[in-house]
């Protein structure tokens, strides 16, 4: 037989193997959703977020508690801009002085955005990673 041969048969063989692995291989396993399983961040509000940078994991419940000392309208409201939720809707609060205001979502996109006060002076960012 000639290398082609063995090439045509080798070829034809790999292509059976294939075809078997598609239909009878192991199946991509359904990712379990870990709903209850939340993250909770604590920022403290006083003239800026701190710390103004935070890490979540993605499709996962966060919390975040906003601890807001400072006096000034400033960051009386807080803002997440354009975060993609499994809730389906801004996420936004108001932020009484002297108390810790709790905001839950479940982002659903990696990707880096920013939360900031009403004016979008006082900024902070979400860092959503897989
Ligand atoms: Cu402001």
């Amino acid at each position: 037989m000639t290398n082609v041969d063995w090439l045509v048969i080798g070829g034809g063989v790999g292509l059976i193997i294939a075809i078997a692995y598609y239909f009878f291989g192991p199946k991509k396993g359904v990712k379990v959703e870990e709903q209850d399983e939340g993250q909770k961040v604590e920022i403290l509000v006083e003239g800026a977020y701190d710390p103004a940078v935070v890490e979540v994991k993605v499709n996962k419940l966060v919390e975040v508690v906003f601890d807001r000392r400072d006096k000034g309208d400033c960051t009386e409201w807080v803002i997440f801009d354009k975060l993609p939720t499994k809730e389906k809707r801004e996420v936004k609060a108001r932020l009484p002085e002297g108390k810790r205001t709790v905001v839950r979502f479940t982002p659903t996109k990696v990707g880096t955005y920013s939360f900031t006060c009403g004016m979008g002076m006082v900024r902070g960012k979400l860092v959503v990673k897989k």
